[in-house]
């Protein structure tokens, strides 16, 4: 039910302001905070530098290059008004990375923290399209280009009347296959996700205080640190070293009500609580991005008497689309559709499987892929309307979804499917472990084995006996046949720049 002109910033920021939230604090970051009001003008005021000093044009694509931090937010919703499709990136991308970005998706003007330019300016060096970079203050000191010249702008701008079903944002996968592509997602559907999921999963409130570790690149982040809580008169809390001690300070400093990161940085926070830290204000602990080990959900539970919040989402979604409940919720468990969303489980030929038996995890909803310039991969994303994202689920009599690996994950070995994520959640559970990662290798007997890449927790050799040990416990924890026939310690997993464990590259490892 959304008016058929909708511009999705302005209802983030202007439309805000008029229903009385003008005075609430929309953003903390970088020592200081905005309020709705301010974040407002802000924003306005970088949307007229934008059109009327750099050119922007409805349509043109829009690069945002910066650490998580107010400024990058008031620039993301100024390209949004301008009528822009907004590119948020990732810092870490070096200039090849981001060239190529750039000529997939025909990227005219670069907005960069001033801090991270010089990568940009290699970038522009090898791209047609990167006509206009301009740079940004990110400590929000105003004292860079963008700021001066929208310090003398007028807080008031017209936004463009875009449509409803207008793209407004480019995500790029964050690969985990290795290949970046880009999907496009509506001003609609930056709305629908904070209706949908961030009303009835959250039930977020204007007293709510949101921290979080995604990257505002990564749409997990945008949606957890930017549209929800500015859809509901909320607060940010925007960290540029979003690291699990950093957030551990902010969340006791600003009381923080809802988190959202992923499964490794919850543990730390587990073991500072038994240092002492004073978690107690989360009254949200979402997790996402890596499954959610159920020893981890469970001393969650145990320690604060809240569930966590286990959901699963893609870029190619926009954000979560399964998720627990405050109310319904089970240990290693990702639970049921969010509202207006359809989720089942299907074989090749996309039929449904029976409950109880694991199989393709196919979705539909109010939001759904869409590769830019690419149906061939679109052919193989969205079958007979429905999305497979990619995972193996399975589900229970009771309608709850639960995750067996991703399809790539599943092991054959000797004619059993073995899928790996359960092989890592047993062995997570040996306090020796304190990452790994499982992946199928070839061998001429069984077809593949079990190989896991372990790093070890501080104090623990890598050596035959280990090798054991780990090897015995998984044959304890779950049926014996799963066991790892290779184990491989490492000093760290190859991942992604959101976090991502990127098993591919250890199967391309393996495989040479
Ligand atoms: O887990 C993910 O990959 C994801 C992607 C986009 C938005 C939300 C999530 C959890």
């Amino acid at each position: 039910d959304y008016p058929e002109y909708l511009n999705a910033a302005v209802e983030l920021t202007d439309r805000m302001v008029e229903k009385g939230f003008g005075d609430h604090v929309a953003l903390i970051g970088n020592g200081r905070s905005r309020t709705y009001k301010e974040l407002s003008d802000w924003s306005n005021r970088i949307a007229h530098a934008l059109v009327e000093d750099f050119g922007v044009k409805p349509g043109n694509r829009v690069m945002i290059r910066s650490a998580n931090n107010p400024a990058m937010v008031a620039c993301w919703l100024a390209a949004t008004k301008a009528g822009a499709v907004a590119v948020n990136t990732m810092p870490m991308l070096r200039a090849g990375e981001l060239a190529k970005l750039v000529d997939k998706a025909q990227i005219s003007h670069a907005l960069c923290d001033t801090r991270m330019i010089e990568e940009l300016a290699l970038c522009q060096k090898q791209s047609d399209f990167l006509t206009t970079v301009v740079g940004f203050d990110g400590t929000a000191n105003h004292d860079a280009e963008l700021d001066r010249v929208a310090l003398k702008k007028p807080v008031h701008f017209n936004a463009v009347q875009t449509g409803r079903d207008d793209v407004a944002l480019l995500g790029f996968t964050s690969g985990t296959t290795g290949e970046a592509k880009a999907t496009m997602h509506f001003h609609r559907d930056l709305l629908v996700i904070a209706d949908g999921y961030a009303k009835e999963v959250l039930n977020v409130t204007p007293e709510d205080v949101f921290i979080g570790s995604p990257p505002l690149a990564f749409t997990f982040g945008l949606g957890g640190l930017a549209i929800f809580p500015l859809r509901f008169g909320a607060a940010a809390t925007l960290l540029e070293q979003a690291s699990p001690p950093n957030m551990i300070q902010m969340i006791e400093e600003h009381r923080a009500t809802v988190c959202f990161t992923a499964p490794t940085a919850y543990r730390v926070m587990l073991r500072a609580m038994d240092e002492g830290a004073d978690l107690s204000s989360l009254r949200a602990a979402v997790s996402a991005g890596e499954t959610l080990p159920a020893p981890v959900f469970e001393e969650w539970k145990a320690k604060t008497g809240k569930p966590m919040l286990d959901g699963i989402g893609a870029t190619e979604m926009l954000h979560i689309f399964i998720s627990n409940r405050f109310d319904d919720h089970l240990p290693g468990c990702t639970g049921k559709p969010v509202s207006g969303y359809q989720a089942k489980i299907v074989g090749d030929d996309m039929q449904e499987l029976p409950r109880g038996e694991t199989g393709r995890l196919a979705v539909r909803g109010p939001t759904g892929c869409r590769y830019m310039t690419d149906a061939a991969k679109q052919a193989v994303y969205v079958r007979d309307g429905w999305n497979l994202t990619g995972d193996a689920f399975w589900q229970d009599e009771d309608g709850h979804f639960h995750f067996a690996a991703r399809t790539d994950d599943i092991i054959l070995s000797s004619g059993y499917n073995i899928a790996g994520p359960e092989v890592e959640a047993a062995l997570l559970a040996h306090p020796a472990v304190q990452e790994c990662a499982v992946i199928g290798v070839a061998d001429d007997e069984r077809g593949q084995i079990v190989q896991a890449h372990v790093v070890l927790a501080e104090g623990y050799a890598g050596d035959a006996l280990m090798v054991r040990v780990l090897q015995d416990h998984v044959k304890a924890t779950i049926a014996p046949f799963k066991y790892p026939r290779s184990v491989v310690f490492t000093d760290a997993l190859p991942k992604t720049a959101t976090g991502k464990i990127q098993r591919f590259q250890l199967r391309k490892t393996a495989g040479e």
